[in-house]
């Protein structure tokens, strides 16, 4: 029996479309910072049982989430070359109901726990490229701390894999303002293909992100947090206007998005080093250095929509531990 434990991560520069869906490649890289606060534990026992089966928080799942389970230990039970089930128990240490669940804890965590109970030995890039399959923003969420995503090119998927970035002179921690709503109304890998197929910016916004990679890491390196500021909030909105710009156009934003911007960018008028972004969802991210992270966090409970704001510093790699907790 293989226990590990991953963080989520949340994307500075995003990941926002596929370049092969078999391989789960993405259209171009990415860079975000892992967050300790939003941490998924998940224990792998190989069984002789016919199936696969998959418990989240002490609960029975079944249907898609535990297809893609065997779609991912079909992976390394080839790398393997054994044919044991997986029994996965896996656990979120965040408020589930605040709709924050992330596939990259989930699938980092279970790629290491999945490729120590069959016994594969993978080196950290192998497994970023292992918890890919299994979710794109999993790549990232292998390695604690800042981490570039290489979009790659090759038809093989093997140089699309993540890596950390070492000595930025810069550290930030996470305000997370957790919108009161619901399940996300169009998931991720859908919200990409739509954009794809029917977004009139899809283009513009891939050489978007090629520059803003650039852009972010030089920022980073200089320790820039103004530059920064507005190449994150930038590359942000852009993946936002992009969705928006589909057929059907996917709006993310709830209630207390827009506020919460607004909130954000008053504080930094106010001459606090504070910014935000947004994934697949409406709730708000404030990065900022972590001295200033407890009044960020309480400026940013001040909406009716805001259920609650949860607060992180830097996260760890993915690694394996003991037991569950
Ligand atoms: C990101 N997101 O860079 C972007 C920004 C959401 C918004 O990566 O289809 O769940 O499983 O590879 O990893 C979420 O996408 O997508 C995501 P799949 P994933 O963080």
């Amino acid at each position: 029996m293989s226990v590990a434990t991953a963080c989520a991560n949340i994307a500075l520069v995003k990941y926002w479309g596929k370049r092969d869906a078999g391989l789960n490649t993405p259209a171009a890289g990415s860079l975000s910072l892992t967050l300790d606060s939003l941490r998924t534990f998940t224990q792998v026992e190989l069984t002789d049982a016919e199936e696969d089966t998959l418990s989240l928080g002490g609960k029975p799942v079944t249907g898609r989430p535990v297809a893609r389970i065997t779609a991912f230990a079909d992976l390394v039970r080839a790398m393997a070359g054994r044919k044991e089930r997986v029994a996965v128990r896996s656990q979120n240490s965040f408020p589930t109901a605040a709709g924050l669940a992330s596939s990259a804890s989930a699938f980092a965590a279970l790629a290491v726990a999945t490729a120590d109970a069959f016994g594969v030995a993978l080196s950290p890039k192998e497994l970023s490229i292992l918890a890919r399959r299994g979710s794109g923003s999993a790549a990232r969420s292998i390695f604690g701390g800042f981490v570039l995503m290489h979009g790659g090119s090759a038809s093989d998927g093997q140089d699309a894999f993540a890596e950390p970035l070492e000595g930025i002179p810069l550290t930030f921690s996470a305000a997370v303002a957790a919108a009161r709503a619901e399940e996300k109304k169009i998931g991720s890998t859908d919200g990409m293909d739509l954009t794809r197929d029917t977004s009139p910016y899809y283009a513009a916004w891939i050489d978007c992100v090629n520059r803003d990679l650039g852009t972010a890491q030089a920022a980073l390196r200089e320790g820039d947090i103004s530059r920064l500021a507005e190449i994150v909030e930038g590359n942000c909105l852009a993946m936002h206007a992009n969705a928006m710009a589909a057929r059907p156009g996917i709006i993310y934003f709830g209630p207390s998005t827009l506020w919460a911007i607004q909130e954000v960018r008053a504080m930094r008028a106010e001459g606090t080093p504070v910014f935000f972004t947004i994934d697949a969802g409406p709730h708000v991210v404030a990065f900022t250095p972590p001295e200033h992270l407890e009044q960020v966090a309480a400026r940013l409970e001040g909406h009716p929509e805001v259920a609650e704001v949860i607060t992180s510093p830097v996260g760890d790699g993915a690694h394996l531990v003991e037991r569950m907790p």
